[in-house]
Formats: structure tokens, sequence, C-alpha cells
């Protein structure tokens, strides 16, 4: 399979970056293609945590190229602090690689961010601050600043950074405080980051495809999950990028051709960070429960995760969007000791209609009513499972349900952060 993509299937932190680390075992490109450090990636290896946001979750196997694509934001004041801690912890991150065609994050995207987020008359989203929104705004609006431009003319390159200042004063000036930013200091910065990051820069449209062509295996890496896409999410309220597989193609500068497998990260649970619809979501002690056990509190921002049972509804519509070959189904562990489980199946909408259609009207989501498979738990340790046979029988039923119900198989379960806890599935 050349070209595998890894997707978020609900609204993020499903264990993308612990799938990814482990499928990239097998292959020989690792490309993050949307998203900035507003991702937070948890990896274990050797009973070592580490948690990465603009990097690539394979950059720990250092024969393995790493990309962040064309498709990504990037800030690099934050990849530079996260290539000198991975430096001090033995990765010399000499197989990490950045597309010049990738935009920066500037020192007052994430002003802008939050600022956006707080006005009174528009919608709180609960962003991560960290500048993603304002960075692809300049993308679409045709003034970013991209890799690529550190490295052509030095005064083409001040003078962009000073009519995007320009504009961002011009624009917001009566509203946000942007004096603290000086553009004489961003610009040396970098300039700094110019010599720094000078040999893992590359075009990398070519370097992915001949790596394609040479029948080298690529594993695509999203960010976030399909319901926080900005065509396919529950929009306002998502990001402002597509984490979704067809986002693979367009922030990597490949063809649809060369992708062989969608693989789509489901928890075995629901949980969702910021605002915005989130129909199963529990407000009791079992939500809490889930909370603590999972550890559910941001990756980036450390706020509480909300938590709630899974949604089918959510996963068919993903599975969907994607075209998902199955779904790797994570933190099955942290079920274990519940009583009863439920898996909703569908919607009864306000107007009392039934739907197992994903809706598309914010109003109709936020009010939905939910219909419910529910089942008994399997109150069994199951960490140290490490042949998917050898689960507990509630445990294989629960996920045969949740196949039935988003008509999707199940290829792989996690049971814990650690590679060997990794089941394939039958
Ligand atoms: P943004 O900052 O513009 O992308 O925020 C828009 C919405 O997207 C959500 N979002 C996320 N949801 C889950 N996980 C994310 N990454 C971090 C993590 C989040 C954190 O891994 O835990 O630490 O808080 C992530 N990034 C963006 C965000 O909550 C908004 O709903
Ligand atoms: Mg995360």
């Amino acid at each position: 399979m050349p070209g595998v993509v890894i997707v978020g299937a609900q609204w993020g932190d499903e264990g993308k970056g612990k799938i990814t680390d482990w499928l990239a075992q097998r292959m020989n490109l690792i490309v993050r293609y949307q998203g900035g450090d507003n991702a937070g990636h948890t990896v274990v290896v050797d009973d070592k945590e580490y948690k990465f946001h603009n990097i690539p979750s394979g950059i720990l196997y250092s024969d393995k190229k790493c990309i962040i694509g064309n498709g990504a934001v990037l800030n690099l004041w934050m990849l530079h602090k996260e290539v000198e801690s991975l430096r001090e912890r033995g990765h010399q991150c000499k197989n990490l690689f950045i597309s010049t065609r990738t935009h920066l994050i500037l020192p007052f995207h994430p002003i802008i961010d939050k600022w956006k987020d707080q006005t009174p008359n528009g919608k709180v989203i609960g962003t991560t601050g960290r500048g993603i929104g304002p960075t692809y705004m300049d993308k679409y609006g045709r003034v970013g600043i991209r890799m690529g431009d550190l490295y052509c003319s030095e005064s083409d390159l001040k003078d962009l950074l000073y009519k995007s200042y320009e504009e961002k004063v011009k624009l917001y000036s009566n509203f946000v405080d942007l004096s603290s930013i000086n553009v004489d200091s961003i610009f040396k910065e970098l300039l700094r980051f110019k010599e720094y990051f000078a040999d893992h820069v590359i075009d990398s449209v070519y370097e992915i495809n001949d790596a394609l062509k040479n029948g080298q295996k690529v594993l695509f890496e999203g960010a976030q999950g399909t319901l926080l896409d900005l065509d396919h999410g529950t929009y306002p309220f998502v990001t402002s990028s597509h984490p979704t597989a067809g986002g693979a193609c367009m922030g990597s500068g490949v063809g649809p051709k060369f992708i062989n497998g969608i693989i789509g990260i489901a928890k075995a649970y629901t949980t969702r960070v910021g605002e915005g619809p989130f129909p199963t979501e529990l407000f009791d002690d079992i939500g809490e429960r889930i909370r603590q056990k999972g550890h559910e509190f941001g990756t980036t921002t450390g706020r509480p995760r909300r938590t709630g049972w899974l949604d089918a509804v959510v996963l068919h519509y993903s599975s969907i969007v994607n075209s998902l070959d199955g779904f790797a189904l994570t933190k099955l562990d942290v079920l274990d000791d519940l009583d009863t489980l439920k898996i909703a199946y569908a919607y009864k909408l306000r107007s009392g209609k039934v739907v197992d259609r994903m809706p598309s009207c914010m109003s109709d989501l936020y009010n939905v009513e939910l219909l419910y498979e529910e089942m008994p738990g399997w109150k069994t340790d199951t960490t140290n499972v490490r042949k998917f046979e050898d689960l507990p029988e509630n445990a294989i039923k629960y996920i045969k349900k949740i196949e039935e119900l988003s008509k999707t198989p199940v290829l792989f379960v996690s049971i814990g952060a650690k590679r060997s806890q990794t089941l394939i599935a039958d």
C-alpha cells in the first residue's frame, strides 16, 4: 500500500499519534498535511512520553523522512522549541523536512485568534488560540508568508512581512492591541530560523511524488478530526483546515490515485474540546470517570475535554466522508470498569423525525434526542491482552456492534499507549 491516510474520525484526540507511530514502522515517509501546533499527538516509546505539535509522529524513527506538508501551517518559534527539546532527548531530527509551500504562523496571528474567539457578537469556538484560523485566512486571502519565502529575496520577505502586519493594524487596531509586535525583530528572527532550518526545507511535492513512484510507502498523518473539518465538520465549530482524507491530497500535492488505504482513528467513546454541539455528551459521574481514566485533558492547552458515549452516527458519517477502509479503535481499556455501555445509533430531531444521518444545521444537532443501543460492560482489565481473540467476550461484542452500526470494519484495537498495546482485529 504505497499511500495510507490516517484521519481522526471524531472531534480529534482519537489517538492518531500512537497509531501513526505504530504504522510508521512499515512506512518510508510520514507527512503532516494540515493544521499546525493546535495539534497535540502523544507517542509513548519505552515508557517515555512524547507530545508532538508541529512535528509528524513518525519522527522517532530516524530513518523515516517526516515532512510538514504544504497544507499545514507552521509556527517556527514553536517548531524550534520542539526540535530543541527532542535534541535534548537524543533525537537529532535530521529526518524532519518542511515544505517550501507551508504557510507561516506569525506572532500577530495568535493575538488576532484570541480576540476573534472572544468577540461578544461573534461565535465563541473555543480555539486553541494558536493563530490557526487567522493564518489560514491569510493563506486564502493570498497575503500569507510561506516557508520558501525565507529563502527567496530578503527584501521581498521584509516587504511581505511589513505589508502583512500593516494590513492587520488597519483591520484590527480598533479592537486588538498589536503594539507588542515588533516587526523588525520578527524579521530578524525569521532570518535566524532561515539558517537553523536551512537543511530541512524542501520542495515536498517532488519528494513525496518521487517516493511514491519509486514504490516507497507514505503515511499521511491528519490532525484534529473529521467533525472539525472546515467543510464537513460541525461548522462553525470547526478548525480552519481539512483533516479529512481529501485534505491529504491537497495538503501534500499528491493525486488521489496514490491513496490506497484510509484508516479512521476512533476512540471507543467520544470526546470534544472547545465549543459546539456534542449529542452524546455526558455530564454525570460516568463522564468524569472517563475523563480521569482516559486523561482527557488538551495536550496543547490543558483544557478538560468534554466526554460522552460513542456515537455511531458520527462514525458512519466519518466513514463516508473519508471513504474509510476501517477504524483503529483506541482507548478501549478506558471503558474496562463500566457496568453498562451505550452507543448512539440515531437522532430524534425536534420535529420528531428520526435520522441516522449527521444534520448540517447546528440548531438541529444541539437539540437531538439520542437513540441508544445499551450493552453490558466486560469489567475486566484489557491492558495486558496481546491478541484480539483474547479480549473479553463483551468487549468483542461491543466492537462488533460498532462495526454493524457504523457499517465499517474495525481493523485495529488499542488498549494502551504503548506500541505493544495494539491488536490486529480478526
Ligand atoms: P483551532 O485552534 O482554530 O484549530 O480551534 C478550532 C476548533 O478545533 C478544535 N481543535 C482541537 N480539538 C481537539 N484536539 C486538538 N488538539 C489539542 C489536543 C487541543 C488542546 O490534542 O488536545 O490541547 O486543547 C485540537 N486543535 C483544535 C478546538 O478545540 C476548536 O474547537
Ligand atoms: Mg490531540
